[in-house]
């Protein structure tokens, strides 16, 4: 892998940003207009109710058609475009997970919500949003926390892993821009019905006690999942190979109380307080 000087990063930026044509209302009304009318091709009101009984037992669900290929598309060029001058690599356990491990690089929630108008125009859909309430039973509000809205995650080493875990807010929408086959790992892990004690979360008993639901992906899978009580990971790949998604998080009613304090924000920054590094 070769080291991005500061040089190569201005310049690189500076291509990036004459390339990028300002989004205008009427593109912001065009993508709405499409994200709606793929919706209503795929989404009727007789389907829906089957899927969200689904999602409600499992705590997961694939959903590649909530938004059409060409958007799809799309964001795999901007999430590449977002690493490309974004990303920061993270190898590290964290505490409050029960020292699961965190191998991976990322762009953070701020850089790309502060360089991304089509990544906001999409999180702010009022038809995505709306099919999505409509799958949870219950309204999305906008992620109570700045720094967890957004998450792009590459890995590419062997070993690299989004190790078990639980989310701060209730759902997470995440798209599967490139994946490898099944063979090489990178799938997701879930058990659903479980609870995060950020100060004894006993991970392991609760993988004793229950079964573990196991999804492969392909490139350009979506999926939702209910974060909050849904214990998951990705399983470690095991030779280099690629693997990129990227996160978007809502909250429910009750996340827009939540205060949250416990130094474990490992996305965020390079060192945290719940860390172990080395
Ligand atoms: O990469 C994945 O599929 C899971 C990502 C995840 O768990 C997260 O972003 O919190
Ligand atoms: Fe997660």
């Amino acid at each position: 892998m070769t080291t991005t000087t500061v040089v190569d990063r201005e310049g690189l930026e500076a291509k990036i940003l004459s390339d990028r044509t300002t989004t205008t209302v009427a593109d912001r009304e065009g993508l709405e207009a499409k994200i709606l009318s793929n919706l209503s091709d795929n989404f009727s009101d007789i389907e829906l109710p089957v899927i969200s009984q689904k999602f409600r037992r499992d705590g997961f669900i694939k959903i590649p058609k909530i938004l059409p290929l060409e958007i799809r598309q799309e964001m795999k060029k901007e999430v590449l475009r977002l690493l490309e001058l974004y990303s920061e690599r993270r190898d590290l356990k964290l505490a409050t997970t029960g020292n699961t491990p965190r191998k991976m690089s990322v762009v953070t929630s701020e850089d790309i919500a502060k360089n991304s108008e089509f990544i906001n125009s999409i999180y702010r859909s009022p038809a995505l949003l709306n099919t999505l309430a409509k799958l949870a039973g219950e309204t999305f509000y906008p992620c109570p926390s700045k720094d967890e809205e957004f998450l792009i995650a590459k890995q590419e080493q062997a070993g690299d892993t989004h190790g078990w875990h639980w989310g701060d807010y209730r759902y997470a929408l995440i798209w599967i821009l490139e994946t490898p086959p099944i063979e090489y790992g990178g799938m997701l892990q879930c058990v659903p019905h479980t609870i995060w004690d950020k100060s004894d979360p006993k991970i392991n008993t609760y993988l004793c006690n229950n079964p573990i639901q196991t999804y492969g992906f392909i490139s350009g899978d979506i999926y939702l999942l209910k974060a909050d009580t849904t214990l998951h990971r990705t399983v470690p790949l095991n030779r280099d190979a690629t693997r990129i998604m990227i996160n978007m998080t809502w909250g429910c009613e009750d996340d827009l109380k939540k205060e949250l304090k416990d130094g474990d924000r490992w996305w965020g920054e390079k060192e945290v307080r719940a860390g172990l590094y080395g």
